[in-house]
């Protein structure tokens, strides 16, 4: 790999404002984000992203899932483009890193080689991907989700939100139905910086987290449907109670990933009763759940503990039916011993104390590592949280961050020689 000027470093300052600067695109009173998908506070920031990259003098390609590739040429274009980035899309209760900092640090590397005059051997590309955060619309990871192929255009462009609105009508309302066809732009491979968003990285005092594995992932959308009735004539034997029901369901989801801990999780996010009325039994219930594991027989283990949870419910409550549908799922995801090696040598040289980790989170790079050599950057962030507002993190670790990815992909993009 080429030599770099090894004290280059990235300007702390300029990232961090641009991280305050963005975190006014769906600014909440307690100090977080909220920045749903394709909302106006998401055509908001990416209106600033798209400005700012192009100002560094990139090239910004849109695809039809609103997927943003801004492009830095290097010295020799038939080289496959350095990925780096991440998505700009938050929680409703989100906040100002999860996501971002990834994708303006990418923003930042751009920056700094800028004012050093480097130029690099191959492209280097950054990408902010569509609905990282699955939450307006399923699945998460959707845009890098259907780049690498997981999902149809036409499949995503037709998934709806709670209000009704699909994909491609949330598209059109912002502008970002882009014209480059989804899966075109090519990596050679893709580094992604990220918040924790655990406790490992501060309990143990280390800067940089070098991520080698991630989660396994399943997602459940739930339907249980029984029979309203008065609350007060109906005798308790012969009710067919929804919610009675869910709640068993919400508790066995609890009680699997206890289980077959402790390397599992479970969660029921989102439930709605149709209809509720404080004297009515009700009698239709919408949810959501999800399980992870890092370990695939985990995952499986969990899936058929749940399948057969579910029936024997479905059994002993007569006269209700419980209907699950898996959404979503992917499997545990390997990074590449390459990238990894890469981020652990920048990460090592640059004097940052690191250790080698699992994600807990999903992420983008996850979808992307089935198409191209990937790995993942981590620094700390306070407490360990993550999908809250009171998320945070400090200059100097987002700073570390980047000077990470600045090294990590200079080695993998090569330094142009002096002409
Ligand atoms: O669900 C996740 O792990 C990510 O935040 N979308
Ligand atoms: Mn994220
Ligand atoms: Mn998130």
């Amino acid at each position: 790999m080429s030599e770099t000027p090894s004290n280059l470093q990235i300007h702390a300052d300029r990232l961090w404002a641009a991280i305050l600067e963005t975190a006014q695109f769906g600014a909440t009173p307690k100090g977080g984000v909220r920045r749903l998908t394709l909302s106006v506070e998401d055509k908001a920031v990416r209106d600033w992203f798209r400005a700012a990259c192009e100002a560094a003098g990139c090239t910004v390609a849109v695809d039809a899932l609103g997927n943003m590739f801004a492009l830095r040429p290097g010295r020799d274009p038939s080289k496959a483009p350095i990925g780096l980035g991440s998505h700009l899309d938050t929680q409703p209760t989100g906040g100002k890193f999860d996501g971002i900092l990834g994708t303006l640090a990418a923003l930042e590397v751009l920056r700094t080689l800028n004012d050093a005059g480097i130029e690099t051997d191959a492209p280097l590309c950054v990408a902010n991907w569509t609905n990282e955060e699955g939450s307006r619309f399923a699945p998460a990871m959707m845009g890098s989700a259907a780049y690498v192929g997981d999902f149809t255009v036409d499949d995503i462009r037709a998934r709806k939100d709670a209000e009704g609105v699909s994909v491609a009508q949330a598209l059109d309302a912002i502008g970002y139905a882009g014209s480059a066809p989804v899966g075109s732009q090519p990596f050679g491979a893709f580094v992604e910086l990220h918040i924790e968003q655990g406790p490992i990285l501060e309990a143990e005092g280390k800067t940089i987290g070098v991520v080698e594995h991630g989660q396994g992932i399943v997602w459940y959308d739930g339907r249980i449907t029984g029979f309203e009735s008065h609350a007060g004539s109906t005798p308790m034997p012969l009710r067919r109670d929804a919610l009675a029901t869910f709640s068993e369901i919400v508790l066995t989801v609890e009680r699997l990933a206890r289980e077959l801990g402790p390397d599992a999780v479970g969660t029921v996010g989102e439930v709605a009763i149709a209809n509720p009325s404080r004297n009515v039994i009700p009698g239709e219930v919408a949810f959501t759940c999800e399980f992870r594991s890092p370990h695939g027989e985990t995952l499986k283990a969990l899936e058929e503990g749940f399948a057969a949870a579910v029936q024997e419910v479905a059994g002993r409550r007569k006269g209700v039916e419980i209907a699950i549908e898996t959404v979503w799922r992917k499997d545990p995801t390997h990074f590449d011993p390459k990238i990894i090696a890469a981020v652990r040598e920048a990460a090592t040289t640059l004097g940052y104390s690191n250790r080698p980790m699992v994600s807990g989170a999903g992420h983008d790079a996850f979808n992307l590592a089935t198409k191209m050599p990937v790995a993942m950057i981590f620094v700390p962030c306070k407490d360990g949280l993550s999908h809250n507002e009171l998320e945070d993190a400090t200059p100097a670790d987002c700073a570390a961050g980047a000077n990470v990815l600045l090294h990590t992909v200079l080695a993998l993009a090569g330094v142009a020689k002096p002409a």
